[in-house]
């Protein structure tokens, strides 16, 4: 599999990417950073680092501002991670943000300026906060970049390594599907699996773990469904009672934004969802409009097809805005 590496030259290293490797290599103890709202990249290959960290003998920690969705659970190493808001980090350790475009995104850590770090990330508004940073956005996931540090380590992945940086990979790139996809997000999948991943299982691990009490909520989602056939625009909303009459819980909304592009034709899509006193909004897109574009307008981010942000205001106020907005900017 070494083969794949050295005859594309798009997998050659690049300096930063080295440079990571060596800080990784030179400090005894790592702790390692997943965003707030983990999703399975951030903590894919947070599970990752962990476990290789353990396995070389180095000492490790795995923190973020959230617990770890239940779906994500089968990730080795996540009956350690810690959920944390603040950190004194202890001198001698490395800091390590994984897929986190600003430190804002997960716990705060005092005084980070004089500490070490690397951050390891694909989104293109990553705002380079750490000391080494390693930004690359033709990556399908953080997975890619993790997968090529790891294996630079003079290491191999064991099969625990490898289920996290599958999981970041397949999840991210929504099972092969986005743009983002390339022949080195297959190339490296193909790794993976001559590594011993069994596809169906990551499937049935990753996908086939609903509850009947989200497939409830979905319902309520979809009942409600607007779409605006011109422009190609599907959003749809769940409010706070949605949440307790069906059981279901606020993490169980995922991929839900994604389904409403499943409308034929269908360019850009938005849930909204009613959390405390706000209102988090996902949005997706094909490409005509970009998600980030607008979700920076209102202090959020992401990429330019997968994107969310928060809008302070009641769920109809929040409803009444999206529309307003949506026929202002591209009517
Ligand atoms: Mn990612």
């Amino acid at each position: 599999m070494m083969m794949a590496r050295t005859n594309n030259t798009e997998m050659l290293p690049s300096d930063t990417l080295l440079e990571v490797v060596a800080e990784l290599c030179k400090y005894p103890k790592w702790i390692l950073f997943s965003h707030e709202q983990p999703d399975g990249d951030t903590l894919g290959c947070g599970s990752a680092f962990f476990r290789f960290a353990t396995r070389s003998g180095k000492s490790a920690r795995w923190m973020g501002p959230d617990p770890i969705p239940a779906a994500y659970a089968f990730l080795p190493g996540s009956d350690q991670y810690e959920v944390a808001h603040d950190l004194s980090a202890e001198e001698g350790s490395l800091l390590v943000f994984i897929d986190t475009t600003t430190p804002e995104r997960t716990l705060s850590v005092s005084s980070i300026s004089g500490l070490p770090s690397v951050n390891i990330d694909h989104h293109g508004d990553n705002t380079r906060f750490a000391t080494v940073n390693l930004v690359d956005p033709s990556a399908g996931a953080t997975a890619e970049l993790a997968w090529e540090i790891l294996l630079r380590m003079g290491d191999s992945l064991s099969l625990d390594e490898a289920m996290g940086l599958y999981a970041g990979l397949v999840t991210d790139t929504g099972r092969f599907s986005y743009s983002c996809t390339t022949s080195r997000s297959h190339l490296i999948a193909s790794d993976l699996l001559e590594r011993g991943i069994r596809p169906e299982l990551m499937d049935l691990l990753l996908y086939c773990n609903l509850t009947p009490q989200a497939l409830r909520l979905r319902g309520r989602a979809f009942s409600r469904l607007d779409y605006d056939p011109d422009r190609g625009i599907a959003y749809t909303w769940l409010s706070k009672s949605d949440f307790e009459e069906t059981g279901a819980d606020f993490s169980e909304t995922e991929g839900l934004s994604s389904d409403l592009l499943r409308i034929r034709d269908s360019q850009f899509s938005a849930l909204l969802v009613e959390n405390n006193a706000s209102v988090r909004v996902s949005l997706r897109s094909r490409g005509k409009i970009s998600a980030a574009d607008v979700a920076h307008r209102h202090g959020g981010g992401g990429h330019p097809n997968a994107a969310g942000m928060r809008l302070p205001l009641p769920i109809e106020r929040a409803i009444d805005l999206f529309k307003e907005e949506m026929l202002e900017s591209h009517g």
